[in-house]
């Protein structure tokens, strides 16, 4: 018996009172899917120093056994997206590959090309002036295709660290046109069933321009492509004052949300913890997702019930895979408070421009305690009540820790 028992029946009752189905909110709570990178378990991230974390993952194999970790503890993160080469498995054995993640009781989830790392790609990838590395480029991309293939994946996220770093550098124009005219190509070439999600960053590394540097440049490169090609909104890319939930709600109605890459946005990048600054925010970027798969209008619907869920986060001073379990919990509060939100109630209230009414509505909701809830579905899930706790608890970094000792590269497959 958990210690939250009292608390989760006075909860459920004062809930199901105020017209909710505790039931149908546990269930839904039970389908959640976040999926964690591989490169969140190594020693990676960050454009200055990246500590040396004691125990920190070297190869493939190892991250799948941390992200299987991080499943066991929280019940919703079956599902690990891997990068290549980072994760190139030797003699290109993907089936091999494929086979420890589900040994372990994860999967192999998006594909995630690398288009930035090498000496090559100093002048950009696909937006390169030079036709033989946008060919190298193109062909990584190709690669990846197949690779989608061979692990049974239906993402792939496209992540190009493209742009120009001084005015005059290059052709602003000519570089928007090469990547029209390489992307079809990708785009052609997915698996029957895979989606194409297209990654923008504001800056960085390049920072006169930035070739996708926004929603709506990835927006507008998917229209050219076709259904299968969706935006994927990464929390960490955007300027502090941006309001994402509303780019989340745009791309919804139009059917072109793809996905998520969770972290925060005060790093700028990918290495802070989601809602670890703002999860007010986290909730209201939810309450558009389950709203939209609440009602009733298409695409918005549909396409809220295809939505990638996925981590990019590199965690530098605070261990590895606590925070990563601690990320996925902040996805669970900020969902399970989103389906705590009377839509029908809302949308009265918002039809009668009652502002303050709208507003208390929703921030009443945000302030409730589910806490009780998430430790009675985990306690259904058969997963421990307070998995941060029986995480410590378990001794699996000791057991890393002594058997992987310190690493300071973030290594590769093995
Ligand atoms: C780039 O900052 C990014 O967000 C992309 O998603 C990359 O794939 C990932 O981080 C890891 O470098
Ligand atoms: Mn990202």
């Amino acid at each position: 018996m958990s210690n939250y028992h009292p608390a989760y029946e006075i909860l459920a009752e004062s809930l199901e009172c105020q017209g909710i189905d505790v039931t149908a909110v546990k269930k839904a709570l039970k389908l959640q899917h976040i999926e964690t990178p591989s490169w969140g378990y190594a020693n990676s991230g960050t454009r200055f120093k990246a500590f040396a974390w004691p125990g920190a993952a070297t190869t493939t194999r190892q991250k799948m056994d941390d992200a299987a970790m991080v499943h066991k503890m929280t019940g919703i993160a079956p599902s690990v997206a891997i990068h290549i080469p980072w994760d190139r498995p030797e003699d290109d054995d993907y089936e091999g590959m494929c086979q420890y993640a589900e040994a372990q009781g994860v999967s192999v989830g998006a594909v995630n090309p690398n288009v930035f790392q090498d000496d090559e790609y100093r002048l950009g990838s696909l937006g390169n002036p030079d036709p033989a590395i946008r060919r190298r480029a193109l062909d990584h991309l190709l690669e990846c295709c197949q690779i989608m293939r061979k692990v049974k994946s239906d993402v792939l996220s496209l992540w190009f660290a493209d742009g120009t770093n001084f005015a005059g550098q290059d052709s602003l124009r000519g570089r928007k046109q090469r990547f029209e005219q390489t992307l079809p190509t990708v785009y052609e070439n997915l698996p029957p069933n895979g989606r194409m999600l297209i990654e923008y960053k504001f800056f960085e590394p390049t920072f006169y321009s930035t070739d996708l540097p926004d929603w709506g440049t990835s927006y507008a490169m998917c229209l050219k492509l076709g259904s299968q090609a969706q935006v994927l909104v990464d929390l960490g890319h955007h300027a502090q004052g941006v309001n994402i939930e509303h780019i989340v709600a745009f791309l919804l109605v139009e059917g072109r949300l793809g996905g998520f890459h969770f972290n925060n946005r005060k790093y700028a990048d990918d290495d802070l913890i989601v809602g670890s600054v703002n999860p007010y925010e986290l909730f209201l970027i939810y309450n558009e997702l389950t709203s939209a798969a609440q009602g009733a209008e298409e695409p918005a619907r549909s396409t809220s019930r295809n939505v990638a869920y996925m981590l990019d986060q590199c965690h530098n001073i605070e261990g590895k895979i606590a925070p990563i379990i601690y990320s996925v919990l902040n996805c669970q509060e900020a969902y399970a408070k989103s389906l705590l939100v009377p839509q029908d109630r809302l949308a009265a209230v918002q039809a009668k421009g009652n502002v303050l009414e709208a507003h208390r509505l929703i921030t009443d909701v945000y302030r409730t305690d589910v806490r009780p809830l998430l430790a009675q579905v985990r306690e259904e899930m058969g997963v421990p009540t307070d998995p941060i706790t029986a995480y410590w608890a378990s001794s699996y970094e000791e057991k890393i820790r002594s058997e992987r000792g310190l690493a300071t590269t973030s290594g590769g497959y093995q």
